[in-house]
């Protein structure tokens, strides 16, 4: 056993310290399954105080430490590498809620309370906290903190960034930096809180955050469209709004190869058409009164006289909506199960996306004929899961070609003024490429933003930045 073993158990006790490989089997591969490493230790703090000597002790030792939640994070960003000399900090016994307060309208949660538990406790105090993930039983606040997570709803409520009033962090040396503070105004200099949203576990340990709350929205309006075109999914977008009066929540779209995947891997689902469409759209209004259904079919009509829609349903009943979210939240899951899949979460002006995918996929599909192009995602906020799955039955093929077809999705999304990462982030997957998209003078500052905050590289090295 190595010395640091010996002081993180003697600091935190037994059975917060895990060495044995089955052990830390679950926290060293990620939900993907396409990263894998080895750790020295997994480590499982109670407090925020057990954080921080497990930080000050893990530095002490030149060790570095790689932050984790749920484990849910598609980039490779929360598992350690392969040098097994990594110590993985899960936050996962920190999931207390430590305060609701309904004037302020906030919520105080330590960072491995599960974002669904907090959704909940927005609920019992008749709030909402809105931001929604497919992930969201298992992912943490702490993760979708660290990621900026996006989600179903960016569109009306934007991303965690926007959602989060303070929050408190470990630190690479060890200190706490209390920052929560529900403020929502706080005008007194660099805006701290900040630098850690979205910072991947590369400058600190977020240990709690102060979230906002909103009015609840307990009645839905639902419906899943069949679509000609991107372009009609982007034309409608407008629309939507206009008719939605601010109650618009979601615009979401699916592609043929995203819907089969689904329809062919997850039980219980069916095609709410006869018949068979190219793309798909999945819109839902949110509000307190039948108001929300009043502007849903008014949109759906304006939208069919434009001639944007081939077809809707719109969910008649809460069982209904479920079954047509199953759809939309299903493919993550059914694109698994379907060989190796390619993940390129990328954003684009919303009046680029449709030349996008007329320029790119048959780009692609001549690179590597076979490949089956799943496109879906948050299409009113300009972002597509632009995955590619393997020709049926050859991942060798796709794993080849990854590089070279990787590159022309890049390629594309920058000449037209888009980003290779909307909301997953960097992590170990894009960690090359954003550097070579990036600007040098984006590069420099956010070395500048790294070597200042951690300078010795012991948290999370090799993630987001080389
Ligand atoms: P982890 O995977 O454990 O970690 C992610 C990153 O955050 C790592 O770099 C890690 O080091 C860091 N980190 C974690 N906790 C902390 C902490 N307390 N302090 C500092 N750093 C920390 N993402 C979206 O944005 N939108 C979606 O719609 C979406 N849908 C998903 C659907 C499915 C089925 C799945 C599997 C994933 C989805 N994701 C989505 C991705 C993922 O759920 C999010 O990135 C989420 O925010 C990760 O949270 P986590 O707790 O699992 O973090
Ligand atoms: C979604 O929107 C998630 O469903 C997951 O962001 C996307 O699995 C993916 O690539
Ligand atoms: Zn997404």
């Amino acid at each position: 056993m190595t010395d640091l073993v010996h002081d993180l158990r003697a600091a935190l006790g037994e059975s917060a310290v895990l060495t044995d490989p089955a052990d830390m089997a679950a926290y060293v591969t990620d939900w993907t399954g396409v990263f894998t490493g080895t750790a020295l230790a997994v480590v499982r703090p109670a407090s925020t105080a057990e954080v921080a000597t497990v930080v000050r002790l893990c530095a002490a030792a030149g060790v570095a430490v790689v932050p984790q939640g749920g484990n849910t994070g598609l980039v490779g960003g929360g598992v350690p590498d392969s040098g097994g000399d990594q110590v993985v900090l899960s936050l996962s016994r920190m999931r207390r809620i430590r305060e609701v307060d309904p004037v302020a309208d906030t919520l105080i949660v330590e960072a491995g309370a599960p974002l669904a538990t907090v959704q909940e406790a927005a609920a019992a105090a008749g709030r909402l906290f809105p931001l929604s993930l497919g992930s969201e039983g298992s992912c943490t606040i702490g993760g979708t903190i660290a990621t900026n997570a996006g989600g179903t709803a960016v569109l009306r409520y934007g991303m965690m960034r926007e959602l989060v009033l303070g929050l408190e962090v470990v630190l690479p040396d060890g200190r706490v930096w209390d920052g929560l503070r529900p403020l929502r105004k706080d005008n007194t200099g660099y805006d701290l809180k900040q630098l850690f949203i979205g910072s991947e576990g590369t400058l600190g340990v977020v240990t709690a955050g102060v979230l906002r709350l909103l009015p609840a929205t307990p009645r839905r309006a639902t419906a899943f469209v069949a679509l000609e075109s991107v372009s009609a999914a982007t034309a409608l977008l407008p629309l939507l709004r206009e008719h939605g009066g601010g109650q618009l929540t979601t615009w979401e779209l699916l592609g043929r190869q995203a819907l089969d995947l689904v329809l062919a891997h997850l039980p219980g689902v069916r095609d709410p058409f006869a018949g068979q469409h190219e793309w798909y759209g999945l819109v839902e209004l949110a509000g307190t009164s039948a108001d929300v259904d009043e502007r849903l079919e008014s949109a759906l009509e304006a939208a069919a006289s434009q001639g944007l829609l081939v077809d809707a349903v719109v969910a008649g009943s809460p069982a209904q909506r479920e079954s047509l979210w199953a759809l939309r939240e299903g493919v993550s899951e059914a694109q698994k199960s379907e060989g190796a899949t390619l993940k390129h979460d990328v954003t684009l002006p919303i009046t680029a996306l449709s030349r996008f995918v007329a320029e790119a996929g048959p780009a692609l599909l001549a690179a590597l004929p076979g490949l089956r192009l799943v496109t879906y995602g948050h299409i009113g906020d300009g972002n597509l899961h632009y995955n590619l799955s393997a020709p049926v039955g050859d991942d060798a093929a796709l794993r080849r070609e990854a590089p070279r077809l990787t590159r022309m999705i890049y390629d594309a999304v920058t000449a037209l003024g888009g980003s290779i990462s909307a909301e997953h982030g960097i992590g170990a997957l894009k960690r090359d490429a954003a550097a070579a998209y990036k600007t040098g003078v984006e590069v420099d500052l956010l070395r500048a933003v790294k070597q200042a905050i951690d300078p010795r590289g012991l948290m999370n090295p090799g993630k987001m930045l080389a």
